[in-house]
């Protein structure tokens, strides 16, 4: 924060929390005066999850009293507000890169950051566990800290099997994670961000999982440090502002000028979306199905069973990197491709020719060309059909 100012934003998050890595990272490299809280503390108790509607983190307030959650929602509203120069200074198909990183932050990463997380105990146990339980307790008592961190904890390693994340898939999501982190070294040995001298939306959509789980964990962390440094550093450049950084004292502190992805950031998506590309087609045929099944739902049909925010739409079996993996079709994951598909169908021709060859060099033109059988929307927190 600024010394001396006022915080402009109030964000209810936790430092282990993948989707507040995200929006933190947007407050601190564009240098916005805010207050990091932890959802123990008594306003978000008394007032802000009620009005967010969600039990989920992050969320954040703003001095009006304007309450969202969300991480996509709140960077949205984060830009209305402080309309971040480098993000308005993009192309069409920057743009739809942002778009499809936004989707790769939200769940394309998942199975790394929970594997990485969850499977290596002996050096991430005590760590992790403290850290749910501070953020819900601190300070506190060592046991009782312990206790509500051991609590959390079991709640959400129990998502890795609809995750498909078991010993039969782990060396599949262990090769592809060493190719992730090779492919971002390569990009961050080229530029600082991931479109140039500026960092922009990708980038905070991509701290998510690369810094809240896979660049802080205890094993992750050591992972990253040795096998990608300059991923590492990435990371540091974000987080601290630190502009174009040491390592690059000659870049424009700008996106790339003429529109221009980096090959190595088109390499990286071809990977990403290798796999992610048919969790999400799949995920799809799910919501069709349900849509079939509900023919006459009325707009603001919710998706969700009571209770549950972001459904799962039912099994899907998907390709991982030649490993039949079972999980959950992505709700919610089809709401954040939806903006993406929103945003090509916005395009004049000539941008969305040129954004739809991009699209199938990095093998997501299937993807774009997608039409969901329902528009979904969210109501009240939850997904429902539009
Ligand atoms: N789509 C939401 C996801 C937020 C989310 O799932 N946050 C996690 C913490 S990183 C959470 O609150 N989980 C609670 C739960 O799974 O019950 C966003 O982008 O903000």
């Amino acid at each position: 924060m600024r010394e001396g100012s006022e915080p402009e934003v109030f964000l209810y998050g936790a430092p282990s929390s993948l989707y507040t890595a995200k929006v933190r990272a947007f407050l601190r490299a564009h240098r916005i005066p805010h207050e990091e809280r932890f959802p123990s503390h008594p306003r978000y108790r008394g007032a802000v999850r009620e009005a967010a509607e969600s039990h989920r983190i992050p969320v954040v307030e703003f001095p009006d009293h304007t309450v969202v959650q969300d991480s996509t929602l709140i960077l949205d509203e984060l830009e209305r507000r402080y309309r971040p120069a480098a993000d308005l200074a993009l192309g069409p198909r920057q743009q739809l890169v942002s778009h499809l990183l936004e989707c790769v932050g939200d769940r394309g990463l998942t199975k790394p950051a929970m594997h990485f997380r969850w499977n290596f105990m002996a050096e991430n146990e005590a760590f992790i566990v403290g850290e749910f339980g501070r953020a819900l307790r601190f300070p506190g008592p060592a046991e009782e800290i312990e206790r509500l961190g051991r609590r959390v904890a079991a709640k959400m390693s129990g998502y890795l099997p609809m995750l498909g994340i078991e010993a039969r898939t782990v060396p599949a999501i262990e090769a592809a994670y060493a190719e992730t982190l090779a492919r971002l070294d390569v990009l961050f040995s080229e530029h600082p961000y991931v479109l140039g001298g500026a960092p922009t939306r990708g980038d905070f959509a991509l701290m998510g999982p690369m810094y809240g789980h896979l660049g802080r964990d205890p094993y992750p962390l050591r992972l990253m440090q040795t096998a990608a440094p300059l991923v590492f550093r990435w990371i540091e450049r974000v987080n601290g502002g630190e502009g174009t950084g040491p390592e690059f004292p000659d870049a424009a502190a700008a996106p790339l000028p003429g529109d221009r992805v980096p090959d190595a950031l088109q390499d990286f998506l071809r990977h990403v979306f290798a796999t992610y590309r048919d969790e999400l087609l799949a995920s799809a045929e799910r919501l069709a199905g349900w849509v079939a099944e509900h023919a006459d739902a009325a707009a603001g049909t919710l998706l969700s069973p009571a209770g549950v925010d972001q459904p799962a739409l039912g099994p899907i079996v998907v390709d991982y990197h030649g490993v039949k993996v079972q999980q959950q079709a992505m709700g919610h994951s089809l709401w954040v491709l939806q903006r993406a598909l929103d945003f090509t169908a916005s395009l004049d021709d000539e941008a969305r020719r040129s954004c739809e060859a991009l699209a199938d060099e990095v093998g997501v033109g299937a993807l774009l060309r997608l039409k969901l059988a329902r528009r979904l929307t969210r109501i009240g927190g939850r997904l429902a059909v539009a």
